[in-house]
């Protein structure tokens, strides 16, 4: 008698102990993580603009005035704008949905990775296997002990090593999930490393607009294009198809968000109106677009390509029709297309390529003088077009 009462004593402390030490080791066990299957960012190319670059002084005011209108009323700019820029051709059923698709699209950033590592190596064997027990668990219970097969119930009311088992595994279960998901919470919203380049996002009814204030501080707006045959959703914006390097249908935009790959990028995102969420699921994206406050989130995709979205909060009635484009261009791409745009600039250099592009229908003779201040200006600017539609 007095053993049983020692034994239900231990059980119950055994429990209580288990179930503390276990709160209290979680966020240490958590954060001290160190093997994690996340590689570290590369260090940003010495192309890469500093976080100082001037804003340009002489910038086109009337072509940024006319981009920067956060409202609307200067209605879709230019089409892919930038001379010498062709926009990139996306791989079907990569950055974008599938057909039939039920897991995670394919992950093109480091937490991306992470994420999915998560999902389908600890959660999913996880959930499945606790499922299977549980079922099984049922099943043994119906067909074995039901009132036919039992008729004389135990009375047991105690067993000190199952009540200890099943409040420890539970534990550790969750503190395997918890690991590596707190891990990765952490570390996605490290700030970005001071030299990153900064691009602002801003979500309109029903629009994105993406401004590059350490390139010049010039602006674009991303509308989505018009579906053939169907009611115009957005007046003067071409129809999707028109072009070879359109993507889907209700996925492609006039003006895509443009970036540098390979490189952490520092994406600072607001909202000139309501509530909108900027999320692009390859890339392992997504932060919400508040009026008033600006939310900041690095991103980082490890190769070039076009990754699409949409924006993942209920913004009035257009809000399906406000997709994302993200293309990734290797370093000498996008600075050829930064220079593409009024007032575009590359670590504070002002735009000398202009004048080359413009050279020939000016004649011969005038080339060679520009393309020589071109390089000397901007040692680290190649004037390459974007991969061949
Ligand atoms: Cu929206």
């Amino acid at each position: 008698m007095k053993s049983g009462l020692n034994l239900r004593a231990a059980s119950r402390a055994l429990k209580a102990f288990g179930l503390s030490a276990a709160l209290v080791a979680l966020p240490q066990v958590a954060f001290a993580a160190a093997a994690s299957p996340m590689p570290a960012y590369s260090t940003p190319a010495a192309g890469a603009p500093g976080a100082q670059a001037p804003v340009a002084a002489d910038k086109g005011a009337g072509a940024v005035e006319a981009a920067g209108n956060p409202l609307n009323t200067s209605g879709p700019t230019a089409d892919a704008a930038a001379p010498g820029y062709t926009p990139m051709k996306p791989t079907p059923g990569i950055g974008m949905p599938v057909d039939g698709g039920i897991g995670l699209q394919k992950q093109f950033s480091p937490f991306g990775e992470y994420g999915r590592w998560i999902h389908d190596i600890v959660l999913i064997p996880l959930i499945a296997a606790i499922t299977v027990f549980v079922l099984a668990l049922l099943v043994w219970v119906a067909v074995r002990y039901n009132r036919r097969a039992n008729p004389v119930a135990s009375r047991t009311s105690h067993n000190t090593l199952l009540e200890v088992a099943w409040t420890l595994v539970p534990v550790l279960i969750l503190v395997c999930i918890a690991v590596p998901s707190i891990d990765l919470i952490a570390k996605q919203y490290k700030p970005a490393p001071k030299s990153a380049l900064t691009i602002k996002i801003t979500g309109n009814q029903w629009f994105w607009s993406y401004g590059y204030p350490d390139n010049g501080d010039f602006e674009v707006n991303s509308y989505m294009l018009n579906l053939p045959g169907q009611p115009v959703i957005n007046a003067g914006v071409r129809e999707v198809g028109s072009k070879p390097w359109d993507g889907p249908s209700h996925m492609e935009v006039d003006n895509r968000l443009v970036v540098p790959a390979g490189e952490p990028i520092r994406l600072q995102i607001t909202a000139a109106d309501v509530i909108h969420s900027f999320a692009v699921p390859s890339l392992w994206f997504k932060l919400d677009a508040v009026p008033g406050r600006i939310n900041e989130k690095v991103l980082f995709i490890e190769k070039p390509g076009v990754y699409y979205g949409q924006c993942s909060e209920l913004c009035g009635v257009k809000h399906g029709y406000m997709p994302i484009a993200v293309e990734a261009l290797p370093r000498a791409q996008y600075n050829a297309w930064v220079l593409g745009h009024p007032g575009g600039l590359i670590d504070g250099q002002k735009k000398l390529i202009d004048a080359t592009a413009q050279a020939p229908a000016a004649g011969a003779g005038e080339t060679a003088v520009p393309a020589d201040n071109a390089s000397e200006a901007v040692p680290a600017v190649e004037t390459t077009s974007s991969p061949a539609a």
